[in-house]
């Protein structure tokens, strides 16, 4: 039976794990999982994951929750090049550094300017205050300030001069505040040049296919219908 990943791609940990596989030409079925049918909530899903969320890994009898956990299972049952999670000690602990830091930070702030910017105004309807906004993007900046003078400095990559599982989980992190209409690049040189950095290191064309429909979605997302209103309503109101 051929490894199965389930995802949703309007998810950024499914994008770095769909991402990971397709340029590691690691051969897996892609199981889609609509966050926004509340597939995640279905019996069957929940077979694979009882955390209910994506992304998620099924390899035989075998089944793994968490993005991090599948890319490192990924890494490591096919032997992907080096330069993803290196062998080397302290350049696998910047990674770890990263990878542990981002969960309560950029992610969180970078996906909170995607609910409030599109999922709550535009899918559901509601008003969104100003002041949550402003405190928002505030929060976005200093993870974003973070990223690049902690992070970064002056390396042309998270964790020293190729890309990583650092990098992979960060970019599509920083993408979804983009998808909200943000040009969170913009005035942001250092990050910019990282950015381009990273998109070719993925390859241009995959990059950009596995990042269509999060850009897409601040002109596509239309008002949700009520099934899907209530799965996302209380989520909302945790934002506003
Ligand atoms: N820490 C988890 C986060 C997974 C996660 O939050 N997934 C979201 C999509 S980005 C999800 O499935 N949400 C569905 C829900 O909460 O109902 C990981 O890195 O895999």
């Amino acid at each position: 039976m051929a490894l199965e990943l389930y995802l949703d791609l309007l998810s950024q940990p499914c994008r770095s794990v769909y991402i990971f596989a397709k340029k590691n030409n690691i051969p897996f079925e892609f199981k889609k999982v609509t966050l926004m049918h509340g597939d995640q909530y279905g019996d069957e899903f929940q077979k694979i994951s009882l955390i209910k969320k994506v992304p998620a890994l099924r390899d035989g009898d075998f089944c793994l929750a968490e993005s991090i956990a599948i890319l490192l299972y990924l890494a490591d049952k096919f032997k992907t090049p080096d330069f993803w999670y290196p062998a080397d000690l302290q350049q696998r602990a910047r990674i770890n550094e990263y990878l542990s830091w981002q969960h309560t930070a950029i992610r969180v702030h970078g996906s909170k300017m995607f609910w409030l910017r599109v999922l709550i105004p535009k899918g559901l309807g509601m008003e969104v205050p100003q002041d949550k906004l402003d405190a928002a993007l505030e929060e976005l900046n200093n993870s974003l300030k973070l990223i690049e003078e902690k992070f970064l400095q002056d390396r042309p990559f998270i964790a020293g001069d190729q890309i990583s599982l650092a990098d992979l989980v960060a970019i599509v992190e920083i993408m979804q505040p983009v998808g909200s209409g943000l040009d969170v690049f913009d005035g942001r040189p250092k990050l910019n040049a990282w950015r381009d950095r990273v998109r070719a290191a993925i390859g241009t064309e995959l990059f950009d296919e596995v990042h269509q429909t999060v850009l897409g979605a601040k002109d596509n997302m239309k008002l949700m219908d009520t099934k899907t209103m209530a799965i996302l309503k209380p989520k909302a109101k945790l934002f506003i």
